[in-house]
């Protein structure tokens, strides 16, 4: 479905992915949040995502079509790649599943969000957050960078929404350059999902955007949700 969102644009709230979500309940469909700073942003599993005034925080509606669910995350991420390439002149990868990777360190991270009414979702909120510029704290300055410290054009916020709306919205096959963009892949990693972990190789990746992974025992395993960082590294 082509949506043509109209976007509201806030100094600060405590999240902009629940702001849309209030705005999703009240019947409104076509809107896109953004944010100069969030107060609460969140990240998946309960982490947090911090979220300085510097960046875009965003978040929109889409509605539920047969073909959403999991390929949203990996679409989003393609768009975010590609309006980052136009507006910042950066070029980026894509770590399985969510983050926007440049020169190894996280950029940007995406949290979907289904609302299900029993087992069909009504509609999902895609939250896309990416550090433009300023400063983020210590435990981040190994892990993650902004547009700035990577030395890109700094991108007017509502322009680089605007951008990645229109990318997410008229994206057509993805799947390519989904895959083509993985920076783990081939790689040895350890996959974790819940409590368990995994020694593997990243293999491929299938055609509803899992993570195929082999094993050191050998056997294949397909993973549609979970984190994979490089071996040896830690969970980031
Ligand atoms: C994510 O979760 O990366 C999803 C982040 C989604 C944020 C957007 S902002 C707009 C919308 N409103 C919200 O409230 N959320 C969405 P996850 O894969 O769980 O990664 C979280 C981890 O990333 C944290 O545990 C930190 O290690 C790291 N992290 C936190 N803040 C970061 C930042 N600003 N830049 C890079 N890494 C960060």
């Amino acid at each position: 479905m082509q949506m043509n969102y109209r976007i509201i644009s806030l100094e600060e709230t405590d999240s902009t992915n629940k702001y849309v979500r209030s705005l999703a309940d009240a019947g409104k469909r076509d809107v896109c949040v953004i944010a100069k700073r969030q107060t609460m942003g969140r990240g998946r599993l309960g982490r947090s995502f911090e979220s300085p005034e510097g960046g875009l925080y965003m978040s929109f509606i889409v509605p539920f079509d047969d073909n959403s669910g999991d390929s949203l995350t990996a679409k989003a991420a393609v768009a975010v790649a590609r309006a980052v390439g136009e507006c910042t002149g950066l070029s980026s990868g894509i770590k399985w599943v969510n983050d926007i990777f440049v020169n190894g360190k996280k950029l940007c991270g995406i949290l979907t969000e289904g609302v299900w009414n029993g087992d069909r979702a009504e509609y999902f909120i895609v939250g896309i957050g990416v550090n433009l510029q300023g400063e983020l704290s210590t435990e981040l300055s190994d892990i993650a960078t902004t547009v700035e410290r990577e030395g890109g054009r700094l991108p007017d916020r509502e322009m680089l929404a605007r951008t990645i709306l229109e990318k997410f919205t008229v994206c057509g096959e993805f799947y390519g350059e989904y895959r083509d963009r993985q920076i783990l892949l081939g790689k040895r990693v350890t996959a974790h999902r819940g409590d368990e972990s995994f020694e593997a190789v990243f293999e491929d990746i299938s055609d509803d955007f899992g993570a195929v992974l082999r094993l050191d025992d050998g056997t294949v395993m397909k993973l549609s949700s979970g984190e994979i960082s490089l071996r040896g590294k830690g969970d980031d």
